[in-house]
């Protein structure tokens, strides 16, 4: 036998499938089929050689197939934790002339405080803070612009509850806006809860020629609303 007879005679067997897949189905009209036999014998290849094709659409399909959706925000996302609103009127005290509302959105332990104030003295330092006990109630003095010293304001309101650090900047007399987030640890959620059983104090005040930066120059009882 040639070599070009013997080429011939292998080459349906080895190359049909995969790759000369379109080809073949369109390329084996029935008119070609010499005997009976031969036609049999080229439906069955044609026939094996489709199944083929079919399995490796199938998986080409399969392997460019979009990804699947990724799972819904509803099943992933944590429960939304609501953000409960509170604020103070702060009022005067020690003659200060000082006046101020805060505002208090928590979110779980995440605390952001608002304040609006006038009457602080420039250029000092004012300390801010929520004073009151775990799971009690504080009131601020009474009497508010009478003389109050450090320990009898503290008798009223408490221990420092949260400092409200950085403190207000007081560059300039008159109005100072001032907000700040606090993200809480487990102790500051235990020391101001309940909010509405505390109160905010801004201290600060010159007396006689001096300043003295516990003075109580502002109090105010925290509600909600
Ligand atoms: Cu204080």
């Amino acid at each position: 036998m040639k070599r070009s007879e013997r080429s011939m005679l292998a080459t349906p067997v080895t190359r049909a499938p995969i790759a000369t897949c379109a080809p073949i189905a369109t390329r084996a009209p029935i008119a070609t089929c010499a005997t009976l036999a031969t036609c049999v014998l080229i439906y069955l290849l044609i026939a094996v050689t489709l199944a083929g094709c079919g399995a490796g659409a199938a998986s080409v399909t399969g392997a460019h197939r979009a990804p699947s959706p990724p799972p819904t925000a509803t099943a992933t996302t944590a429960p939304t934790v609501p953000t409960v609103h509170f604020t103070a009127t702060l009022r005067p005290l020690n003659a200060s002339g000082v006046s101020a509302t805060a505002r208090l959105d928590q979110t779980g332990n995440v605390l952001v405080v608002t304040l609006h104030a006038t009457g602080l003295e420039p250029n000092r330092e004012h300390y801010l803070h929520i004073h009151g006990y775990p799971d009690a109630t504080v009131t601020c003095p009474v009497g508010s612009d009478g003389a109050i010293s450090v320990d009898e304001g503290l008798a009223h309101v408490g221990p420092i509850a949260l400092d409200l650090q950085p403190y207000p900047q007081v560059t300039v007399p008159g109005a100072v806006a001032w907000t700040h987030t606090y993200r809480l640890s487990p102790d500051d959620l235990y020391n101001i809860t309940p909010l509405t059983g505390h109160v905010v104090v801004l201290h600060g005040l010159t007396s006689n020629g001096s300043y003295n930066r516990a003075t109580f120059v502002a109090c105010g009882q925290i509600q909600a609303f």
